[in-house]
């Protein structure tokens, strides 16, 4: 046996689930877990039968031509209705549906039946538009409620929606409009961002200039009003002047509000299209992620309510953007299904201040908050004085996605924001999964900060090497190995391949591992058999025959008192096959001095071993980051090895590199 990937950094602080919280907990039997292996299907059906259907299934599963999926077979429902209607028609219809904050601090409350009412109003307006059953609709808006309004309109009338990124510019419009044919756009004339405006309708426009064909609508939501506001130096144009395009351009307040509020849900297979979602991929052309109706809802609402212990009055906050995954699992699909009240919130963490976030929990009692690494080396980058003058003792349970959570921030955040009350909870998933697949289930794991833990119940994850073998079942017992991650089982809301483009599907993720899904993830499996991911395997540095994962020695600098945050590539070296390179982001509390980067090279070799002792550290202000906030390490590569820097459409700011580079160049010279 071999390992593909060498396992250095220790961290052996682990936390029980507080004995209250487990009481209570929505799930605390740890028997779940083995009576879920038992029966997967079974465990997966249960839940299903929590939602409302039309028509009930005859197959739960079938997997009779995989990699291509069907679950619930013969089952007809709508999302819409499970996630508003049968709320809005209990006891649930004055309750709190969406709870929503904008930048400028405007403040909307919706209950269930006023949810209803305005999705159902939007939808009769889609119909107008000529949206029918079977069609795609771009939704390029603002984080305001129209956007959830928009999400569940389409679900309400059969079109599948494709969200794409407010921060997103024309020509990714433009390439995800035309590789899903959208008929219609829902926009805004712009969202609030950090104080400026973000010109969205203008994007449509340059976008359809550019040729997109199969758009034959546009229906615009006045959110900024912005006549005469100046963005980037350039004044924007009232929404509905410029290039308003008549015959095309439909104004919201014009169509939506004369609407009925009578729209009938329509009544969709289990496996019929829910949504289109685009992920960049490392390479090539975005993919568009497709997620089916059934299995799909079954898998965010049961994770929902174990994950996070969804209970009736608590309000959930997760701060992802409805354009990526995150905000369609977890803002949208996931806590309506359980008829939870949400959180929303429009804009930046720093605006007015760098307390915004720890201001909205006080202010509206939040009680969970799910939000990124990203967000969270942020704020200790900014102080602790931040959180410190706000009272957030409604919070009772913390969770983190989209990018492994080195240890030293996820005690930070158990500390300083959870004040030691709160499980965290670490979800490892993908758009491709559509719902959280390993995570600790806060009333029953004793949590280790850093590891994600273990499967979801009725999921199962493991750690293979190059050829394939299952490191987790050869090793010896309390044996720590290190490889690939993969899945072995199908569960519900699995993607069912790429739009058009099956092969692509396969090729990617169903091919290195025949039978098994590969996520292009590395990960460890400790001694207690929890799992430690390791980021993409693309990133895996290969040093004097080592593979050493960047994350790992990220952790080890972001450990050290004066390191709010860390990216770590192998930069090509003459002997040492790839060497180390560091690029490091200092609290606000701490300055670059003399001495520190000698001290910081040192601190990494103690704490994870002389061989991932960095060549070079260089002191940044910002690291280059997708849009997502997931650090691009390629670029940095790039950077490092003197190259023309490669596809930057997804990079959040280009201002960041290019310092970057010039700063790299100036100290190699
Ligand atoms: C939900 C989301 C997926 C990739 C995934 C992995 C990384 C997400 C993580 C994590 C370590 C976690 N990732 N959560 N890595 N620990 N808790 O982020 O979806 O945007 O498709 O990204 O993000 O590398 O493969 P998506």
């Amino acid at each position: 046996m071999h390992e593909t990937i060498d396992t250095l950094l220790q961290e052996g602080r682990t936390f029980a689930p507080p004995a209250d919280f487990a009481a209570a907990a929505n799930v605390n039997d740890p028997a779940i877990y083995e009576q879920a292996a038992q029966d997967s299907v079974g465990f997966w059906e249960g839940w299903a039968k929590q939602l409302d259907w039309d028509q009930p299934w005859n197959q739960a599963l079938d997997w009779s031509n995989p990699p291509f999926v069907k679950w619930f077979v013969g089952g007809k429902l709508n999302a819409c209705f499970n996630c508003v209607d049968r709320h809005a028609a209990g006891e649930r219809s004055g309750k709190t549906a969406i709870l929503w904050e904008g930048e400028p601090g405007d403040i909307r409350r919706i209950s269930y039946s006023e949810l209803k009412d305005e999705v159902s109003r939007l939808a009769n307006a889609l119909k107008e538009l000529g949206v029918g059953k079977g069609d795609r609709v771009c939704v390029y808006m603002p984080m305001v409620p129209e956007l959830a309004f928009a999400m569940l309109a389409c679900a309400r009338i059969g079109a599948a929606h494709s969200v794409v990124f407010g921060g997103f510019s024309a020509e990714s419009l433009f390439d995800r409009i035309n590789d899903g044919q959208a008929k219609a756009v829902i926009t805004a004339d712009g969202g609030w961002r950090r104080g400026s405006v973000v010109p969205l309708k203008r994007a449509v426009d340059e976008a359809i200039q550019m040729g997109c064909p199969s758009i034959e609508k546009v229906l615009v939501l006045k959110r900024t009003g912005s006549e005469g506001l100046m963005t980037q130096g350039v004044p924007t144009p009232a929404y509905d002047q410029g290039k308003w395009v008549e015959g095309r351009d439909v104004r919201w307040e014009e169509l939506v509000p004369r609407q009925s509020v009578e729209c009938p849900c329509e009544s969709m297979d289990a496996e019929d299209l829910l949504y289109i979602l685009y992920t960049s991929g490392s390479t090539g052309k975005p993919k568009g992620i497709i997620h089916t109706t059934g299995g799909y809802l079954t898998g965010v609402m049961a994770t929902t309510k174990w994950v996070f212990d969804l209970k009736e009055d608590d309000l959930f906050w997760c701060t992802a953007d409805c354009g990526w995954v995150t905000g369609h699992s977890y803002v949208v699909y996931g806590p309506l299904a359980c008829g939870a009240s949400v959180m929303m919130y429009e804009g930046a963490p720093d605006m007015p201040d760098k307390d915004r976030f720890w201001r909205l929990i006080e202010a509206h009692k939040i009680t969970i908050l799910y939000t990124a690494p990203t967000a969270i080396r942020a704020f200790m980058k900014w102080g602790d004085e931040y959180p410190e003058r706000c009272d957030m003792s409604s919070l009772r349970l913390l969770g983190s996605v989209g990018e492994p959570i080195n240890p030293e921030a996820w005690i930070w955040y158990q500390q300083f924001i959870g004040k030691g009350r709160c499980p965290v909870v670490d979800t490892w998933w993908q758009t491709e999964t559509g719902q959280i697949m390993i995570t600790p289930l806060p009333g029953i794991t004793h949590t280790k900060p850093g590891s994600a833990t273990h499967s979801f119940p009725g999921i199962e994850a493991v750690v293979l090497n190059e050829e394939g073998v299952d490191l987790g079942a050869v090793r010896k017992p309390g044996q720590e190995v290190g490889g690939y991650l993969a899945l072995t089982r199908p569960w519900p809301a699995m993607t069912r391949g790429i739009y058009n483009d099956p092969e692509r599907f396969i090729k990617t993720y169903w091919s290195k591992f025949p039978g098994k899904y590969f996520p292009g993830d590395g990960t460890k499996m400790d001694g207690d058999g929890y799992f430690w991911l390791l980021g993409r395997v693309d990133d895996i540095m290969l040093v004097a025959g080592h593979n050493i994962s960047t994350m790992e020695v990220e952790s080890a600098l972001v450990d050290h008192p004066a390191v709010a945050e860390a990216a770590v590539i192998g930069k090509k070296h003459d002997l040492k096959g790839q060497a180390i390179s560091a690029f490091v982001l200092l609290r606000s509390t701490h300055q670059n001095r003399p001495g520190l980067i000698d001290e910081l090279k040192a601190h990494v070799a103690h704490k994870i071993g002389a061989i991932a002792r960095p060549d070079d550290i260089i002191i940044a202000a910002e690291l280059p980051k997708t849009r997502s906030g997931k650090i691009m390490r390629r670029l940095l590569r790039d950077v490092a090895e003197g190259r023309a820097l490669g596809d930057t459409t997804t990079l959040a700011d280009s201002n960041v590199v290019n310092t970057l580079k010039d700063k790299y160049e100036s100290m190699e010279s």
